[in-house]
Parts: C-alpha cells; structure tokens; sequence
C-alpha cells in the first residue's frame, strides 16, 4: 500500500502513513527493524499528547529555528527512522536554515549509511555527510560516535531526531547545542537538550522549517530574544502534564 491508497477520510490516516513509510524504509534497507519498534513507542507517546503540537512545542519550534540561524555551523543528524519518515522535509530545513545534513547511525553498516545517502540525494540533498566518519564523540562505544569531522564533529548546533540518550548527554559534554526531537519528555535526549522539541519528528521538522523562513529577517537581537525566553524545563513539565492530565 502507498501512501496515496490510504483514505483521505480514514481516522487513523496520519498514524498509518507514517507506519507505512517507516515499513517501507525496512524493505528499502533505510529503517533498521529496531527502528519499527522506536516508532510503536513513539506512536503511544504520540497518541497520549493527542497527536497534536502542544503550545509549548511550538515554542520549542521556534526556538530551535532561532538557534539555528544563530548557529555559525549547525548539523542535523539523520537516521534510519528520520530519513524513512521526513526526507523532503529535512532537506528543506537544511535549506532553510543553511545546515549539513549528517547521516548518523545506532546500528550502523555501510549498507544503511550508503542506502541513507543516496535516498536523502534522491529527496534532493546536494551534500551528505557521515560516510567519512574520521571523527569521535569521545565517551561512547557505539557506533554512535562515529562522525565526520568537518560535519558533527565541528558543530556548534546539531539536532538530534529520535535516538538514544547517551549521544546526546555525550555532545552536550562536548560543549554543542542540541536541539532534540522525541515524543517522549521523560526520555534523556530531550532531557539533556539545549531545546527539547516533544513532538512528532513527522509535524516537527516541517514547523522548524516554518518558522525559519519567517525569521529570515529577524536580526540577532530578536532570535537571540526568542532563544533565551524559551524555557526547556516549563516545556518538558507541560508536555508531562498533557499526558497525565490527558486534556487535549
Ligand atoms: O537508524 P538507527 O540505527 O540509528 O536506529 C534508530 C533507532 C530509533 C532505532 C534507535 O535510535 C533507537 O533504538 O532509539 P530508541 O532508544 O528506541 O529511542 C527512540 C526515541 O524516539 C523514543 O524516545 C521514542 O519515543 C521517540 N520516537 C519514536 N518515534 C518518534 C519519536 N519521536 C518523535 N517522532 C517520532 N516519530
């Protein structure tokens, strides 16, 4: 089934093109199969939040375009699950706010990091990077910390969509920004992020971008203004909130 031959109409639309896609991206060699497992947790996590951008996403939304185009060299890091759901939509916020793609894997073979590359390509890249992987994120044994070193390795921003905490509790070590996106508040990426954006990857990246185009020309003083008014802790307890309180 293709995304076209699910029904407008059908309740579920949403949730299942995204099952779809992440399906599709195993059989493409893109998704690794624990990636289909990430999802049903982030569907769940998803479905708690009433599968909308809280108020309090948005604000992280847009202060992660804030960031970024303050950012003398930001990365947005990709991996099997990101590249299977959003492709056209991280190569626009790439556009949008100038940054190099990365791809960057948990289980990662050069299979699926070339299978990424080609795929991003196809959806429009001109450049990716992390097939060089001549740089380390010191303090992890996983293939995590594999990264180009003119890519991540030299970032001052990177957002990180969908991973595992220890990455992203290892680059904060490092001194960089990170913007993190994860349905769920309670995990450590976005515990650990600069801007924890707890929202679906699918709404989140297109309202990144959204938001970038419009501050295309704001000056420093605004964006540096809309970065330090965000508050990630408020953010983390509304999303908190929303879920135990489930009033949408
Ligand atoms: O492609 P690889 O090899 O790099 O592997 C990627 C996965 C995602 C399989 C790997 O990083 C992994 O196992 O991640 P975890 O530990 O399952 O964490 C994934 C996090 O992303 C969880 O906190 C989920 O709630 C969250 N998540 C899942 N789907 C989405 C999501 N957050 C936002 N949007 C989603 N669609």
């Amino acid at each position: 089934m293709t995304d076209g031959e699910i029904p407008e109409d059908h309740p579920r639309r949403a949730s299942l093109v995204t099952r779809h896609r992440i399906e599709a991206g195993v059989e493409a060699g893109i998704t690794s199969k624990q990636g289909l497992i990430a999802q049903g947790r982030g569907e769940a996590f998803d479905y708690l939040l009433g599968e909308r951008t809280l108020p309090s996403a948005a604000a992280a939304e847009r202060a992660a375009a804030a960031r970024l185009l303050l950012a003398d060299h930001p990365v947005i890091s990709v991996n099997g699950n990101v590249a299977a759901l959003v492709p056209d939509e991280v190569v626009a916020l790439a556009e949008a706010v100038d940054a190099d793609l990365e791809v960057n894997l948990f289980n990662r073979t050069e299979e699926r990091m070339a299978a990424i590359a080609t795929h991003l390509r196809d959806h429009g890249a001109a450049t990716v990077k992390g097939l060089t992987g001549d740089g380390e994120i010191p303090g992890l044994d996983h293939a995590r910390g594999t990264v180009d070193a003119d890519g991540i390795g030299a970032a001052d921003v990177v957002v990180v969509p969908l991973e595992d905490g220890d990455r992203a509790a290892a680059l904060a070590d490092m001194g960089k920004t990170e913007i993190v996106i994860d349905l769920n508040p309670g995990s450590r990426s976005p515990r650990t992020a600069a801007i924890p954006i707890v929202d679906n990857v699918v709404r989140a990246v297109p309202n990144v971008t959204s938001h970038a185009r419009d501050l295309t020309d704001a000056s420093p003083d605004e964006r540096r203004g809309i970065v330090e008014s965000f508050e990630p802790d408020a953010a983390l307890d509304a999303a908190e909130a929303a879920i135990r309180s489930g009033e949408f």
